[in-house]
């Protein structure tokens, strides 16, 4: 007689670290603005393992001199804000390693690009803080005096210039080109001789940020007017002897007049 018995029997399968482990991504892009603060979040990555309790070992940044940090759990944060300055780099590209345990050698990279937001941290920037303009006898309305510049940094509004002219055009001679800063003569200047008019301008060029920065111009305009010799007094006094000849007359009559041109 055949007796038979059921037992349930019960196998463990032992995990072995047959699994290398592995990025959720293979690249990562993000944009942050130019200037975060350290310790900002940036991004997080994560590391899978299909072996037994995940991922176990150490995660890091390759090259390490990039201005960014990893926590163990993937979080990559800002190391060093001072270095996020888009007018010198406009972005970042390094990787990512997550490196098993000993005795593993098993490793996985991802590329990571960080890309930087402008901001609005400079100003616009006069090509010298003093111009010299000029208008002359032959002036007409329209003729160009003086031409300013200025360069700005930043991107897009931020680094758009908008000039104008603040103060010392009270009398309205003069008007800007808000988009080049060329100053042209609108109005004429009415010229008085042997005396130069001097205008000074106080000019600015202005940005066009959310909060826009400024940098201020001096433009000096001289007007001369028609130069006449001119005798300083209206009369001039000599003493000439009875006896004395010609030539010494006139000797005496021109040490005694003064002009002025
Ligand atoms: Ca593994
Ligand atoms: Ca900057
Ligand atoms: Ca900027
Ligand atoms: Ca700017």
């Amino acid at each position: 007689m055949i007796t038979t018995a059921n037992t349930v029997v019960s196998v463990t399968i032992e995990d072995v670290n047959d699994n290398p482990p592995k990025f959720e991504q293979d690249e990562y892009t993000v944009s942050i603005l130019e200037n975060s603060p350290q310790d900002q979040f940036v991004l997080q990555t994560r590391v899978t393992d299909l072996d037994l309790g995940g991922f176990v070992g150490t995660i890091r940044i390759i090259p390490d001199s990039v201005p960014f940090s990893i926590s163990p759990d993937g979080i990559i944060l800002v190391k060093s804000s001072v270095d996020l300055d888009r007018e010198t780099t406009v972005s970042f590209s390094f990787q990512v390693e997550a490196q098993e345990s000993p005795p593993s050698t098993d490793k996985a990279t991802a590329d990571v690009t960080i890309v930087l937001l402008d901001e609005n941290d400079n100003s616009p920037q006069f090509t010298t803080s003093n111009y010299e303009g000029k208008v002359f006898s032959n002036q007409t309305a329209g003729m160009q005096v003086v031409k300013v510049e200025a360069a700005d940094l930043d991107e897009g509004p931020n680094g758009e210039i908008h000039y104008s002219i603040e103060f010392g055009n009270e009398k309205g001679h003069f008007v800007i080109n808000e988009n080049n800063g060329e100053i042209t003569l609108v109005k004429e200047i009415d010229l008085v001789d042997n005396t130069i008019l001097e205008f000074a301008l106080y000019v600015t060029a202005k940005d066009g940020g959310a909060i826009s920065r400024s940098t201020s111009a001096i433009v000096n305009v001289k007007a001369p007017g028609e130069s006449h010799p001119q005798f300083l007094r209206d009369t001039y006094q000599g003493q000439v002897e009875e006896d004395q000849a010609d030539a010494d007359i006139v000797k005496v009559l021109t040490a005694r007049t003064e002009i002025s041109l």
